[in-house]
């Protein structure tokens, strides 16, 4: 099962092309890849690297409760996505600490300017812990997963709230083709609109043989530190929904469009690629959690979860 995940490791190793990105950083990339993990096979979080699954819980929880806003995943002591509202924070007018232009490929290279970028981070998530009006104007990343997935808005003002609607769909057709969720939106993509466009794009569920299966569509995929959270998140929320329809478990299909290596985790792919895959855990879900709405961080827990050591890399932003 994990297998899946260090073969697209090494096919991209082997196979990629030099691409420059966004970011700066340049990568390692092909385009299309699939990957399928047997959900019955155990919960797939990769032991090859520790992976810190009470993040990918507050991160799905985030989203699933239509936040945008970092302050819930502060609160929950995750620190994933900072960085944009960080970045928006120390391009505005009201912010007259240090430079911070460049903050990413800086504090590789230059010591004492990470110090200054730590300490500007630690004030500014302090800020947004503790401000509410800071919060509501710098905390937020805009229209992003939670937005799209819990309140799209139409062309007429509506709200479309795709999660809830399409649990209804799985419990009363479940044989239906359109078992849809897209964060996608066209209209919202612009940097003024949403801090980062969607990555994980488009999801589709597939009922047979009692089984709920989930196939994401990503656009764009961190092989090293993004893709190892969204194969454990988008199987979580399989596992969610399926208990609340009560459905079994089938698979994850993971499709890829640009599948990247970043240049500055190449070591560390070497590192993991050279270690061998434990046992997969066993993910326990709460039975009585009334809907997928409410269930919180003690009602998921993993078992027999004993990883290699993690595996540190930076964040290209
Ligand atoms: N941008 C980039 N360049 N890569 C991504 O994976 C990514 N995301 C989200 C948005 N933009 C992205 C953010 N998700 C980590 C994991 C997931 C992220 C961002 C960062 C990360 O650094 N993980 C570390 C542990 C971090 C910690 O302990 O605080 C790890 O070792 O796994 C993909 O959706």
């Amino acid at each position: 099962n994990e297998q899946a995940y260090l073969n697209l490791c090494k096919h991209v190793w082997e196979n990629g092309m030099q691409k420059g990105d966004r970011t700066g950083t340049g990568t390692i990339s092909v385009f299309g890849y699939q990957m399928r993990f047997d959900l019955q096979q155990g919960f797939p979080l990769l032991t090859t690297k520790r992976v810190p699954f009470s993040l990918i819980k507050s991160e799905l929880l985030w989203f699933l409760k239509g936040d945008t806003n970092i302050r819930y995943l502060l609160e929950h002591n995750n620190n994933i996505w900072n960085e944009w509202p960080f970045r928006n924070w120390v391009q505005s007018k009201e912010y007259t600490g240090p430079d911070m232009t460049d903050f990413g490929r800086r504090s590789e290279q230059d010591p004492d300017f990470k110090e200054m970028y730590q300490s500007e981070m630690s004030k500014f998530k302090e800020r947004i812990l503790q401000d509410d009006a800071f919060a509501r104007k710098y905390g937020d990343l805009g229209n992003v997963y939670g937005k799209q997935w819990r309140h799209w808005t139409t062309s007429r003002g509506e709200t479309i709230d795709q999660v809830k609607a399409v649990i209804e769909q799985i419990k009363h057709h479940p044989n239906s083709r359109r078992l849809i969720v897209s964060a996608w939106n066209p209209e919202d993509i612009s940097p003024e609109r949403a801090a980062l466009p969607p990555c994980h794009a488009f999801f589709q569920f597939y009922v047979a043989d009692g089984k709920l299966s989930c196939q994401l569509y990503q656009r764009s995929g961190d092989i090293f530190l993004g893709v190892p959270f969204n194969i454990a998140s988008y199987a979580l929320l399989t596992h969610l929904i399926a208990q609340e329809c009560g459905l079994e478990v089938g698979e994850f299909i993971h499709t890829l469009g640009d599948a990247h290596i970043y240049c500055n985790h190449i070591e560390q792919i070497k590192t993991q690629l050279s270690r061998t895959p434990a046992e997969l855990p066993t993910l326990r879900l709460n039975t009585n959690i009334p809907s997928v709405f409410e269930a919180n961080m003690d009602d998921i827990q993993l078992e027999g979860y004993e990883p290699h050591p993690a595996i540190k890399a930076p964040v290209a932003v």
